[in-house]
């Protein structure tokens, strides 16, 4: 019996042949340790089929397993002043929101959140705000106020790391974060794409964003640099972020589905697409095989961790202590108040993954190797 299939078929099922047989030799070569290069990431970008994306994650598993064994880090989230400056079309709290409840909240109430954190196990204190004028017009001060609390919660926290988080820093508002002995500087430029770069951040300046993370790996800080998706993106895109990150050499790289916030211009975004961000993160996963990459709490709340997990991130953010009264980013109140953004909701996930808190002294060796990989030592920090 003569069967007929279209010519097209033939070809459609021999590209597909061609690209599992290419994803195969890809996925052992970076198993070897190969790196990828540009044209490895838009090609793991593309991959459409299920398939396919299960066998990224799988290699995403085992990159982090050969890199970090079972240990995931947590970080504790303190959002400590909403007020904001800026315009960032995405974002619930910028300026123009003007129905938006805002709260900055006192050193007191950050330092008793931050031993709350503590005690509850977390790695690390991230110390978030908006571009808030009345803490950063005071000029020095400003500054120094937010070095002075982030010494304040180091202290109160028998030591844990410092990440901040306070938007757009310069040179010497830097260097005072760096006297004062914090190791994160945390600043995402969410996309590499200057054209879209502006419509998400109107009025703020790209390279001013990019040259703060710059100057930051000069002193010695860790950076965290990071993408979202969702607002109008291509692969293509996302590649060149790749890249980006790359050339900064960043400690800690993210990718966050947009999520559209009420009394904002994309409000009415199209809803998330959460596989694309695992996807994302996996080939992250893969191009920076032995950095730090979050499961954010604050897209999914808790019960978007696991997928996180399974696409190969080794940081848990977003612990937020439940009855501080603090703030979410992309989700302002999801999962706080019935703490499930707490150490011990996040705990059973772990298990159910393979996977613990790591020992703090893991952690601080990470971030030691890091510091010295950058060719910066503490005491050297402000002299390189
Ligand atoms: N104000 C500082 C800044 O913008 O750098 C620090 C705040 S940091 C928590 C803000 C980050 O949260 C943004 O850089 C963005 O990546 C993320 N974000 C803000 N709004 C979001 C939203 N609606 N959905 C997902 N991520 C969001
Ligand atoms: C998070 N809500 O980790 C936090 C925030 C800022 N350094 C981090 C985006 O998801
Ligand atoms: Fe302000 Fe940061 Fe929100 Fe932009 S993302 S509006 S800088 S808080």
């Amino acid at each position: 019996m003569n069967v007929y299939v279209r010519p097209t078929k033939i070809l459609d099922v021999m590209k597909r042949a061609i690209c599992r047989a290419r994803l195969g030799d890809l996925l052992a070569e970076v198993r070897k340790g190969g790196g990828l290069g540009d044209e490895e990431v838009r090609f793991l970008l593309g991959l459409t089929e299920n398939e396919d994306l299960e066998r990224l994650f799988q290699t995403a598993r085992d990159l982090r397993q050969a890199v970090f064994g079972t240990a995931v880090f947590l970080y504790g989230f303190i959002y400590f002043s909403t007020f904001c400056r800026n315009d960032c079309r995405f974002c619930l709290f910028r300026r123009s929101n003007r129905g938006r409840r805002r709260y900055r909240k006192t050193a007191e109430e950050v330092l008793d959140a931050a031993s709350q954190l503590a005690a509850s196990g977390v790695h690390l204190i991230d110390l978030t705000m908006g571009e808030d004028p009345e803490i950063l017009d005071s000029g020095t001060s400003g500054a120094e106020g937010i070095a002075e609390l982030a010494g304040a919660v180091r202290s109160a926290t028998s030591g844990l790391p410092i990440m901040v988080s306070p938007g757009l820093a310069g040179p010497s508002t830097l260097q005072r974060y760096a006297r004062a002995g914090v190791e994160w500087y945390a600043c995402y430029q969410e996309t590499h794409h200057r054209g879209l770069f502006e419509q998400l951040r109107p009025g703020q300046s790209f390279d001013a964003r990019w040259q703060a993370k710059l100057y930051a790996k000069r002193l010695g800080f860790l950076v965290e640099e990071g993408i979202l998706c969702g607002v109008g993106e291509r692969m293509e895109e996302v590649s060149e972020s790749v890249a980006w990150m790359r050339q900064l050499d960043a400690d800690q790289v993210r990718v966050m589905s947009f999520i559209p916030q009420p009394g904002t211009p994309m409000e009415t975004h199209l809803v998330p697409d959460f596989r694309r961000e695992l996807h994302i993160l996996a080939v992250l996963r893969l191009a920076f095989p032995d950095k730090l990459i979050p499961a954010s709490l604050d897209v999914e709340g808790l019960d978007g961790l696991k997928r996180r997990l399974e696409a190969g991130a080794n940081v848990v953010t977003s612990l937020i202590a439940p009855d501080a009264s603090m703030e979410g980013v992309a989700n302002a109140c999801l999962d706080i108040g019935n703490a499930r953004r707490t150490t011990s909701a996040v705990l059973p996930v772990l298990r159910s993954c393979g996977l613990r808190p790591g020992r703090s002294e893991h952690f601080h060796l990470w971030m030691e190797t890091r510091r010295r990989a950058g060719g910066c030592r503490d005491g050297a920090r402000l002299s390189c």
